[in-house]
């Protein structure tokens, strides 16, 4: 009979933790004391803990335990008290809960989530899709067939075309994968995996350990990481690129910064603003972008694109020199390329400044083209900009003057269009003068992820949570819980549509557990109704389809009562249907010391609902229709 010897997978776990210690893994803060955790894993649950185990201080994400894993979680369950696991209920939020860039936090330091063969693994790839989009570190374990029966078709393996192709299926959304057929080689792997998913532009690493390496025995010591991966993650630039980027913006008379995710990612916050005031140039941020730079600030000039507002549009438009950092021109950015939408260029000169060489120059021509992360090549530029230009900097009182009024301008517009109903611009601007600058705001897709990211204006580096390249659905609450586990300090508040909210409602169990003191703001307009009003606007008025939540016998609305389903979940819950209420009930939720479920009815108006679009959004329309 095969011998089990998991004592020694104990040691690997051990040094992982070590290097947690080090420094090498933050997932940030999570709440719970030790009494709670050791109360709340009790045997049903204590296998997930292997999660916590190795993140342990600062946390791991894990999801929900199977037999395909549950060997790495039973070696190192008991002798590790203290650690603190999250268990998703659906794998795929729990990657969510790490793919946002709260848990991540200063210099790329990758989560790790584990889950088990087959579908529980499957679960994953939403998250892990979003993540590499957005270029979030992770690392993800997989379980998966034992060595010696692969390609028979155990349970859960997937072996018709080719023997456990579960690895290749995770192929196109991580950096890299690994597939472990040998217990030795962890201590090759494990290396390179933190390496590949925290240098460079970080992402998503995936490493599948089958069932039997799990249980094996190795003496390979997992060597030392600090010999196996660069001293640190700057990339300088090279000096004569920054010197001609220093020219070319201090012959600018209209500069724009673009600031993207890559900057967040750098904690380049100062950075960006040095080299801001120093130029008097608008900083437009990016979905991925938003916090970078303090939305009331005189030079912030909002967004660009087709989620943007009309200040960003105006001055990316209008701009002679835009200095791009950290960003990948996403089409959501670009008004999907059309010229002269959000951005016109040429005449505009795009000085562009990424970590990923490939970026560069992918969507738009590029006058400089700059390889570097951005806060080393803010400060080399800033350091050249003086060089040139002399300490001073620019002063461009007129260019303030426009960017103020028409930010103004665009105000007046969002609270023009208000009425006594209750619309999600209401609770947007409600919420945003009741909540402190240093509040964490999460949205994901349709009209709540478009016009949070419009209306709810963001101060701070890492306040701001969205999936911009994915734009993934029941990402709401799962990054919610991530973000207060992480900043328990802070209040978080995850404005999530009742569609968002109901891919991934059980993770209110998640919240209940572990007393994450989360704000949902539910926004219920019973539908997709983002959905709706594309279709509504693009084919006719009438021509919505299969975007309402509706009883088919009788055709009648049917919400569904998220009170009473959060009340189902163990969180407190209130609804709000005036304007009036939301200051009582934000007030409520902001004093509980746990989950808090605000349910918004808002109006289902389409004045109400339809955000005020800038940009152009490319959505083919059919041939038959005018
Ligand atoms: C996982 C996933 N499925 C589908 C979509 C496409 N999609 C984008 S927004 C949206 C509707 C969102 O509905 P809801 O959360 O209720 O917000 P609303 O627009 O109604 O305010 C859909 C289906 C998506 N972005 N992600
Ligand atoms: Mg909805």
């Amino acid at each position: 009979m095969r011998q089990v010897r998991t004592i020694r997978y104990r040691e690997i776990a051990a040094d992982l933790r070590r290097r947690l210690d080090e420094g090498e893994f933050v997932v940030g803060r999570l709440l719970p004391s030790e009494a709670e955790l050791s109360g709340a894993y009790s045997a049903s649950r204590v296998t997930i803990r292997k999660a916590l185990e190795v993140l342990r201080n600062d946390g791991l994400v894990d999801s929900r335990q199977g037999f395909g894993w549950f060997v790495a979680g039973e070696a190192v369950r008991q002798p590790l008290g203290g650690l603190v696991t999250i268990e998703a209920q659906l794998e795929a939020r729990a990657l969510m809960l790490s793919s946002n860039n709260i848990l991540s936090p200063a210099s790329g330091k990758p989560l790790a989530t584990m889950t088990s063969i087959g579908p529980g693994s499957l679960n994953i790839a939403t998250g892990l899709a979003t993540a590499f989009i957005d270029s979030i570190p992770m690392i993800s374990f997989t379980g998966g067939p034992q060595t010696y029966m692969l390609g028979r078709g155990v349970l859960q393996e997937l072996e018709r075309q080719q023997d456990n192709v579960f690895p290749h299926i995770l192929q196109p959304m991580t950096k890299r994968n690994w597939d472990v057929q040998h217990v030795d080689l962890l201590a090759d792997v494990l290396p390179r995996a933190f390496n590949t998913a925290l240098t460079g532009r970080p992402g998503p690493v995936h490493i599948e350990l089958p069932m039997d390496i799990q249980a094996e025995f190795t003496d390979k010591k997992v060597p030392d990481p600090a010999e196996r991966r660069p001293a640190s993650n700057v990339v300088r630039p090279d000096p004569d690129s920054v010197d001609a980027a220093a020219a070319k913006l201090l012959g600018a008379q209209r500069p724009v910064i673009l600031a993207g995710g890559g900057c967040l990612e750098a904690e380049a916050a100062a950075e960006v603003k040095a080299v801001a005031e120093y130029l008097d140039a608008a900083v437009v941020v990016t979905m991925m972008g938003k916090g970078i730079f303090p939305e009331d600030h005189p030079l912030a000039a909002e967004h660009t694109g087709s989620n943007g507002t009309a200040v960003g549009n105006h001055m990316t438009l209008n701009a002679d020199v835009i200095l791009a950092v950290g960003t990948r021109f996403a089409e959501q950015t670009s008004s999907s390329y059309m010229d002269g939408m959000s951005f016109s260029i040429p005449p505009t000169e795009i000085v562009h400044f990424d970590i990923d060489s490939t970026e560069i120059g992918k969507n738009y021509p590029t006058a400089v083209g700059v390889v570097c992360d951005a806060k080393a090549g803010l400060s080399d530029l800033l350091a050249a900009l003086e060089d040139r230009g002399g300490p001073e900097g620019k002063s461009r009182p007129e260019y303030r003057a426009e960017i103020a009024k028409w930010r103004a301008d665009w105000h007046e517009t969002l609270v023009g269009r208000w009425t006594d109903n209750l619309s999600l611009s209401r609770v947007l601007h409600g919420m945003r003068d009741l909540l402190p600058r240093d509040a964490i705001a999460i949205a994901s897709a349709g009209h709540p992820q478009i016009q949070a990211f419009q209306e709810f204006l963001s101060y701070e580096p890492r306040t701001w949570i969205s999936p911009g390249g994915y734009s993934t659905m029941g990402y709401t609450l799962p990054a919610a819980i991530g973000a207060k586990l992480a900043r328990p300090d802070v209040p978080v508040v995850g404005f999530a549509g009742d569609g968002d909210l109901q891919q991934t409602i059980q993770e209110l169990a998640v919240a209940a557990e572990t007393g994450a003191a989360v704000i949902i703001a539910c926004l219920n307009n019973t539908g997709w109704l983002s959905i709706r009003d594309f279709q509504r606007g693009m084919f006719g008025e009438e021509r919505g389809f299969s975007t309402e939540f509706r009883q088919r016998k009788g055709d009648k609305l049917m919400p569904v009562d998220f009170v009473q389903v959060a009340k189902a979940f163990n969180c407190e819950a209130e609804k709000v249907t005036t304007p009036g209420e939301i200051a009582g009930a934000v007030g409520r939720a902001l004093a509980s010391d746990g989950p808090y479920l605000i349910e918004f009815m808002l109006s289902r108006d389409p004045a109400d609902t339809e955000g005020v679009n800038i940009g152009h959004w490319d959505l083919p329309k059919p041939a038959y229709l005018p």
